[in-house]
């Protein structure tokens, strides 16, 4: 084939096969047939030499032209053929974005109750303006007892049962800590106040009967600065009281109590109507004044800087609001308690959607 007159018959022989290709596959076929390493169109240009030097360049030229036209002619149509794929996709493809989630396998997972109830105080926190403080479970003596001022003689040390690890040779005797507090110490040591933050996490205590498990969970909060003073512990409190049992009104009243790391200490204690069980009071943490002498062993002056701080137990504070009878349970990995007392991966708390759904 070396005739223009072939050319123009191979033009709209290819033109006519890319307006009948009915698919993108069958398109691609036309297109490696012109064009492709053995195409129509290629195998022409190939032959090229062996033309008389004067036809050369106006043949290259006319294989050229019909190069560019095929070339176009198989562009406009993909853009054609893609467009009605999509369309054909569109029409048959529908989702009613208005159905509930399925969740498949991962809806047979459950929350524990105490991730819950973290997830949920964490939340509420946050919303006062608190941030989430965290420290290593393994801690020294001193950020766990002297720091706090509980000296090494204080009858506190003794209440605390302290799982002790072996001391290293010429190393400090590390401990499992008996109280989130360290975290506390760790953030005043580094951050210059205001401080505001809650430190929620996992205590050791050497102790376990029918209410304690040597493994249990805590939050602490502490705000530290100039002005912060008891009406503003009580108000965070009931505020974070109200929000976490989801009602708009609690009794609460601090007793009178003792701990090294506050001056003065209380027991908080809320009316049990929170629960539905009215004409009781409740238990649910402690709370003070930091001690001038522990901001002191943090690097704070205690005659410009002063705050409160209070803890509570977390598993405690699920059995409450979620009327879980036995501490023993939370820890014994049982699927059937999980599924009874455990969560949905989609009951996120939010404040804005109810804590609880
Ligand atoms: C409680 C009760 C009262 C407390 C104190 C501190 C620190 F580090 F600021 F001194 N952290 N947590 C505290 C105070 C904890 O738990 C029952």
């Amino acid at each position: 084939m070396s005739t223009i007159a072939d050319l123009s018959k191979l033009e709209s022989d290819l033109l006519g096969e890319v307006s009948a290709a009915g698919d993108l596959v069958a398109l691609d076929g036309v297109r490696v047939s012109a064009l492709g390493k053995k195409g129509r169109v290629s195998e022409l240009m190939s032959k090229l030499g062996a033309l008389p030097p004067e036809e050369r360049k106006s043949f290259g030229q006319a294989v050229n032209t019909v190069k560019q036209k095929v070339t176009e002619a198989l562009d406009a149509r993909k853009g054609i053929l893609e467009e009605a794929a999509l369309q054909a996709r569109l029409s048959t493809e529908r989702a009613d974005i208005t159905l509930p989630v399925r969740l498949g396998p991962q809806g047979e997972g459950r929350i524990h109750p105490v991730s819950q109830v973290m997830d949920e105080l964490i939340e509420i926190f946050a919303d006062l303006g608190f941030k989430v403080a965290e420290g290593p479970d393994i801690e020294t003596d001193e950020n766990n007892f002297d720091k706090l001022n509980i000296p090494a003689d204080h009858p506190a040390r003794q209440d605390h049962d302290t799982f002790y690890f072996a001391p290293k040779e010429g190393g400090e005797r590390m401990l499992l800590r008996t109280h989130t507090s360290p975290v506390q110490i760790r953030t005043m040591m580094r951050e210059k106040p205001p401080i505001r933050i809650i430190a929620p996490g996992r205590v050791y205590r050497c102790d376990s009967d029918q209410t304690h498990t040597p493994m249990f969970h805590q939050i602490e909060a502490l705000v530290i600065d100039e002005t912060t003073h008891m009406g503003h512990l009580k108000w965070t409190l009931e505020e974070m009281i109200k929000a976490f049992f989801e009602v708009d009104e609690v009794k609460m009243r601090f007793r009178a109590s003792h701990f090294p790391f506050t001056e003065p200490s209380m027991e908080i204690d809320i009316g049990a109507e929170a629960i539905g069980k009215p004409g009781k009071w409740l238990e649910i943490g402690g709370c003070g004044m930091v001690h001038p002498n522990v901001l002191k062993n943090c690097g704070l002056d205690p005659d410009k800087y002063q705050g409160f701080a209070f803890g509570m137990g977390i598993d405690r504070m699920a059995m409450l609001k979620y009327g879980i009878p036995d501490l023993r349970a939370f820890f014994s990995g049982d699927l059937r308690w999980l599924k009874h007392y455990g969560f949905s991966m989609l009951d996120v708390p939010t404040l804005g959607g109810g804590l609880s759904g």
